[in-house]
């Protein structure tokens, strides 16, 4: 029987020799980057990113101090604390091959829930450079059909009546920098890192929003001190099951409570925007550009759209997985067709990118049958999500006269979603901060007014008003509920000319 060994600093040198394993050493390196949100994509990106460089060019000043930001948090935290900041990430090759490869990046994690003083002091540390933020598409707290910050919120609130104690990330980035200003400690570069297109300017608008409220006088210190890159972020990270963790004990003894599972394309391309220094990434595969728009939205709407299409669609035929959903030919072709016919055409050209080859890679990886990459998933949080990650193509497109039908079928399957979930055969939750409002106005748009799923003006702003896109929605959301989704795209061409 193979011998199981604890994931700790004090075991690594017993792990198998096939395993790789932090080539540095720990003790050295001292925290250059804060970064808030240590969950799976940040460990199977940044923080993987950050553990090459260490190893490459033994620089031993960008390691990472994870911060946990919710009390939701709370597991990963001790996990992490109880593994010494270390993990396995498990790259799963499209043959099935398991590389494990332990990062060793994160060298210190704080859980701000309770101690936010902890957290504030590291971010206002000279040491610190950088933060970086994983809090998803929907932390940015912006009205997503105005792109304003949401001032309203309770828990701004909060932050705005505690400053000393905060809850949201911009309570604590807005507390930090002041500490900063105040000590006369330089400004710092701030890097968001989900997809949001132009994530650094989303970034940079809604905290000084915040701060317009909290510490006015900030403002123009912040903007002499402080860049807000914007960047490009990509590696497809499951959520990890218990099989995975089994799996890994089994493949290579290592006993460890949260490793990661991702597939091994990596790609991060960054605005080259860092006030306060930055380490050399691009000795490890990072792209600097000067300009990351046209990356961020060829990503964000083929992969991100995509996978929200193979999403909705996967769930109503009754599959689970994005593997299982892109390899019937039905789904696959039609994710292709919705790629190349509604979202290519407004994409423009990517310099050093061939589209071509870029889509064709997209559909390899979505059909990578080792990464089980759950529907749940992609569908939690959608109202966050489509604005983001479609909408916009449907707008360019109404605007040149473009097709549509294929990205208003992502929007119908989404109605079907959510009006199916929970009832026999559809045993999925809506995880979602809109939740009820989605549930009740899909499920009123059955009966009552066939329009009031798109009458949620927060997500689709005035795209009811538009006679060109209600003409197409209405059969085809007809259509989903009569005859399914698969009968639905095979005849779409018959129900919307
Ligand atoms: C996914 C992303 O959340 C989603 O809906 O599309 O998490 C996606 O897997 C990553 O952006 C891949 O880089």
């Amino acid at each position: 029987m193979k011998e199981i060994i604890k994931l700790n600093a004090k075991n690594l040198s017993l792990l198998p020799k096939e395993v790789v394993t932090p080539a540095y050493d720990r003790a050295k390196i001292k925290a250059g980057i804060v970064h808030i949100g240590i969950g799976g994509f940040h460990r199977s990106h940044e923080a993987y990113y950050v553990d090459k460089l260490l190893e490459h060019n033994g620089s031993a000043d960008w390691g990472i101090c994870g911060v946990a930001l919710l009390d939701n948090d709370r597991r990963i935290f001790d996990t992490l604390v109880n593994q010494d900041g270390l993990y396995t990430l498990m790259i799963t090759e499209q043959d099935g091959t398991l590389n494990a490869r332990v990062i060793g990046s994160i060298i210190e994690c704080l859980f701000a829930p309770s101690d936010p003083k902890a957290v504030l002091e590291k971010m206002a540390d000279p040491d610190i450079k950088i933060i970086t933020l994983t809090i998803t598409e929907g932390g940015y707290n912006f009205d997503v059909a105005t792109g304003e910050f949401q001032i309203t919120e309770p828990s701004i609130h909060w932050d705005l009546n505690n400053p000393g104690n905060p809850k949201t990330v911009f309570g604590y980035l807005t507390q930090a920098l002041k500490h900063r200003r105040d000590r006369g400690i330089s400004g710092l570069t701030i890097q968001s890192c989900d997809n949001i297109q132009k994530n650094g300017h989303v970034l940079k608008k809604m905290l000084l929003s915040y701060v317009k409220e909290a510490e006015p006088g900030l403002i123009s210190w912040i903007e002499k001190e402080v860049t807000f890159p914007d960047c490009m972020v990509d590696r497809i990270t499951p959520v990890i099951t218990p099989s995975d963790i089994e799996n890994l004990k089994n493949v290579y003894g290592i006993d460890d409570a949260w490793p990661v599972v991702c597939e091994p394309f990596i790609q991060w391309v960054i605005e080259d925007n860092y006030s306060n220094g930055r380490p050399e990434w691009e000795s490890v595969g990072v792209q600097f550009v000067h300009d990351v728009s046209p990356y961020e939205k060829m990503k964000i709407r083929l992969l991100n759209a995509g996978h929200s299409l193979l999403g909705f669609s996967g769930s109503l035929y009754g599959c689970s997985t994005i593997d299982e959903t892109v390899r019937i030919p039905l789904f696959g072709s039609f994710l292709r067709e919705f790629m190349d016919i509604e979202v290519t055409p407004v994409l423009g050209e990517v310099e050093g990118i061939n589209l071509e080859d870029y889509k064709d890679s997209l559909i390899q990886r979505f059909g990578n049958p080792n990464i089980k990459d759950k529907l749940s998933r992609i569908c939690l949080e959608s109202s966050a999500k489509i604005p983001k990650f479609l909408l916009p193509t449907i707008k360019e497109q109404l605007k040149r006269g473009g097709e549509i039908k294929r990205s208003i079928v992502v929007i119908a399957a989404w109605c079907r979603y959510l009006e199916l979930a929970g009832t026999q055969g559809y045993d999925y939750d809506i995880e979602d901060k809109m939740g009820v409002v989605l549930s009740n106005n899909a499920i009123a748009s059955i009966s009552e007014d066939p329009l009031a799923f798109l009458k949620i003006e927060t997500i689709f702003n005035d795209l009811v008003h538009s006679k060109h896109f209600v003409d197409i929605y209405l059969p085809i959301i007809n259509s989903i509920r009569e005859n399914g989704i698969a009968e639905t795209i095979r005849h779409l061409n018959q129900i919307v000319a």
